[in-house]
């Protein structure tokens, strides 16, 4: 087999990436280790920035998010057991969307096949060869078979526990990485909303999250220890401390109801630099990775991939490499922006093991400036709507 760009991973970054080359006329085919139906069941993401939704928008994904997904103009602070709201509208004239990342994956996947779209699942053993020369090749086994898919490009889009970033050889990957001692305990919840926006907020008994998914589904996280496990958390605990941590002075409510997915997230901040190496072109989890509290994974993601497949399209349009040079460049200058905002709520928002009550006062002080001041309400709402795409 033979195509232009051969992509590891459908997730976000890969299907995306193969849906904007197929807009300019450039093919690719993308592989993925799980099934269609495991890829589209799994829960993640559920915020879009505001040049992610024009992004699927434009290029004609957008009708489905635009129906069922939630425009959301601010969030709330929670501290102190007061809410305070960050004006998204107000501060920055934008606002995000609240839509979950496996239904922005079912549309992606329906496009792409709809437009005849080479998508392989449940391939095994994928390995990627020859990445220093023109034409690397990713080989892998389907049903059986070993195949050979010889290509101009491959991006590798695979995630965190991908393959291909450790195909770079180690000498020319510089890696950073914090690990959090503490990691988010999620569930999905049968209820009606709790809060119009989503609410972040701190507490001596650590963090909590209310987002939504849809009138009758809510999406909830809480601080946990990150080796957590689900048997420590049977129901009843779950709500004692979500209803600890989100008590208002004011008597908020919060709505119970049956939950039916819980899960522990590791919390990690880790970039690798260059995203590049010979004709591999890195992009999302598996150059980078932010603790969730500034909701950016997946906008990242899809920031990069607009970098890359504006880089591939004006290579061959052109012939220039110019752009593909910048690639790593260009897409790491958000990253490093991302990384910053996501290392900062988590660190504003998080109880960490060795707090002291002098470092608990700061997370407070931070907390109650925000709040106050319109410069640093501002770069908050910045932020989290996102940055012009580049
Ligand atoms: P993905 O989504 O991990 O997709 C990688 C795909 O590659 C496949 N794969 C392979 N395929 C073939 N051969 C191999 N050897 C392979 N190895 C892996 C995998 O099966 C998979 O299908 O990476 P991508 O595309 O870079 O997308 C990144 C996002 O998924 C991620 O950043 C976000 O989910 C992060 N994130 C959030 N991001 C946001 O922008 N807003 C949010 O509100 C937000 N909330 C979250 C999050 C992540 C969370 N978790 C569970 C980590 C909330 C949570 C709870
Ligand atoms: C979610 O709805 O899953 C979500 C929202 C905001 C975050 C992280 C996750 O910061």
């Amino acid at each position: 087999m033979k195509t232009r760009v051969g992509i590891v991973g459908a997730g976000p970054a890969g299907l995306l990436l193969s849906h904007l080359l197929h807009l300019e006329g450039i093919d690719s085919v993308v592989i993925e280790s799980r099934s269609r139906q495991e890829i589209e069941a799994t829960i993640r993401a559920g915020v879009l920035e505001h040049g992610t939704v024009e992004l699927l928008r434009k290029t004609g994904i957008g009708a489905r998010m635009d129906r069922e997904g939630f425009v959301h103009e601010g969030v709330y602070l929670r501290f102190a057991g007061t809410t305070h709201r960050i004006d998204f509208k107000a501060l920055t004239g934008r606002s995000i969307m609240v839509y979950a990342q496996h239904e922005v994956i079912k549309d992606l996947v329906a496009a792409r096949l709809e437009a005849g779209g080479m998508l392989l699942f449940e391939v095994k053993d994928a390995a990627v060869y020859d990445l220093d020369t023109a034409q690397p090749t990713i080989r892998f086994h389907q049903r059986g078979k070993v195949e050979e898919l010889q290509c101009d490009f491959i991006a590798g889009c695979d995630g965190f526990h991908g393959i291909t970033r450790p195909s770079i050889p180690s000498r020319m990957r510089h890696e950073f990485t914090r690990v959090y001692p503490f990691g988010w305990f999620g569930i999905l919840v049968e209820a009606p909303p709790s809060t119009d926006e989503l609410i972040y907020a701190h507490h001596e008994r650590g963090f909590a999250l209310v987002s939504t998914r849809s009138p009758q589904i809510q999406r909830l996280y809480l601080q946990c220890d990150p080796n957590d496990e689900l048997k420590n958390w049977p129901d009843s605990r779950i709500w004692d401390e979500l209803h600890a941590r989100l008590e208002t002075r004011e008597g908020w409510k919060l709505a119970e109801g049956r939950i039916f997915q819980k899960g522990v997230i590791a919390m990690r901040s880790y970039v690798v630099e260059p995203m590049r190496y010979g004709r591999l072109f890195l992009a999302g989890d598996a150059a980078h990775i932010v603790p969730p509290t500034g909701a950016k994974g997946l906008n990242l993601a899809a920031a990069d991939v607009r970098v890359l497949s504006k880089a591939l399209t004006s290579f061959y349009k052109s012939g220039n490499e110019q752009a593909l040079k910048d690639y790593s460049a260009t897409a790491l200058r958000r990253v490093w922006r991302a990384e910053h905002f996501s290392w900062w709520m988590t660190s504003m928002l998080h109880r960490f093991h060795d707090e002291t009550p002098f470092h608990h006062r700061l997370q407070l002080a931070e907390l109650d400036y925000v709040v106050t001041s319109r410069a640093k309400a501002q770069t908050l709402a910045d932020n989290y709507v996102g940055l012009p795409l580049e």
